[in-house]
């Protein structure tokens, strides 16, 4: 640590210029984060030093915590769905299996069956909870394998993870059927919704993922991501309200006695930023924005097609993959694992910039 402090002037000169060293959004094509909503930028500021790990001292901020449960509850089918705030896909991921592992504790060597596709926090989560994940392969379009899924279900199965939104291809499983299969062997049903969870529910016709699904005991998503809001804002939600309760541990000397959570100390400020843009755009105002990032993925998907670059896969959400291998440098993109070009369109991704992308994909050989 410094001896004696920078001025403010000094202190914010470096930070500008450490600023400008980030990447313009205006080249981000491969995120699947956006820039926060300004609506749920003004509520962030609002809430700055709450700690939701503390909640009693904090009443305001954990009554804007359970509404923002109630609305993605609601939105989920379920407006009286249990959970809270995370810090994103990764923690709901590694919360939801370690419920499951809780509540199947007499299971010495527990197994958790999720696709090919699955996001690396399972991986994360798996490794922490000490149990054994169980990949199935996906079929042509991307998707788990149900019938292949039911295979690989033994005695020592605790769950089963559906992916509504793949990272990479931006696929949704046949959730329906693992729902079928969870009730048929008296499974959990995990299903990541981390990137779908704010896409799916605003598509014209809707695939089946969410509580209206009986097999479905728990979702995670990302406010963070298609949510429009500040880092870090996700959310794990469950069927039964207390569910989680049963991960409940003693924490005497706080304003509540227990708690269930991983972190201990719990940003507020991105909840406030979530639940404001929720509310601020409703149901209409994130239709709409949704309905403009599907049509960017098609025009972006039918404008390489034009130069015979192949669509790798025909995504559900607002991913798009080709089978290419290069792009003009200042473009950020990324890369599948089967080598795919990979395209994410969030909402700072406007139709100029694609317009842009698109041209100068066709002159890259010219
Ligand atoms: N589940 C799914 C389906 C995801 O796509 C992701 C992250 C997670 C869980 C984990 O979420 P957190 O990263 O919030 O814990 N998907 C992106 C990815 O790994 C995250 C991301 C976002 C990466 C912005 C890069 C980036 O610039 O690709």
């Amino acid at each position: 640590m410094l001896n004696k402090g920078f001025s403010e002037e000094e202190l914010f000169t470096f930070f500008a210029q450490k600023k400008r060293e980030d990447l313009d959004h205006k080249y981000i094509l491969s995120s699947m984060c956006t820039l926060p909503h300004p609506v749920a930028v003004q509520a962030h500021c609002i809430f700055m030093e709450t700690n939701l790990g503390d909640p009693g001292l904090f009443p305001g901020t954990a009554s804007l915590e359970k509404l923002l449960v109630r609305r993605l509850g609601t939105l989920f089918h379920l407006p009286d769905a249990g959970g809270y705030a995370t810090g994103g896909g990764t923690e709901s991921n590694i919360q939801a299996l370690r419920l499951f592992r809780v509540l199947r504790n007499e299971l010495e060597y527990p197994n958790v069956i999720v696709p090919e596709s699955a996001h690396f926090s399972f991986k994360k989560a798996c490794d922490i909870l000490d149990l054994e994940m169980r990949p199935v392969p996906l079929d042509p379009d991307f998707r788990m394998d149900a019938d292949r899924a039911a295979e690989q279900v033994d005695d020592n199965t605790i769950a089963l993870v559906g992916i509504a939104g793949t990272t990479e291809y931006g696929m949704v499983d046949p959730i329906e059927k693992l729902s079928k299969i969870a009730v048929a062997h008296d499974l959990f049903l995990h299903v990541d919704a981390a990137f779908g969870g704010m896409v799916i529910p605003f598509l014209d016709r809707p695939f089946p993922f969410d509580f209206a699904l009986p097999g479905v005991n728990t979702i995670a998503v990302d406010p963070h991501k298609m949510g429009m809001s500040t880092i870090p804002a996700g959310c794990l939600l469950t069927r039964e309200p207390d569910m989680l309760h049963a991960l409940n541990i003693d924490t005497p000397y706080l304003t509540v006695k227990q708690e269930f959570t991983l972190s201990g100390t719990r940003p507020g400020a991105p909840v406030a930023g979530a639940l404001a843009i929720l509310d601020y755009l409703g149901v209409e105002g994130f239709k709409a924005t949704i309905a403009g990032c599907m049509k960017n993925t098609a025009r972006l998907i039918a404008g390489l097609e034009t130069f015979g670059i192949k669509r790798a896969a025909t995504p559900n959400v607002n991913v798009a993959t080709f089978v290419c291998d290069k792009v003009p440098d200042k473009w950020r993109v990324s890369w599948t694992r089967q080598g795919h070009l990979r395209i994410v369109l969030m909402p700072h991704v406007h139709r100029d910039r694609i317009e842009a992308f698109i041209q100068e994909m066709g002159e890259l050989d010219a």
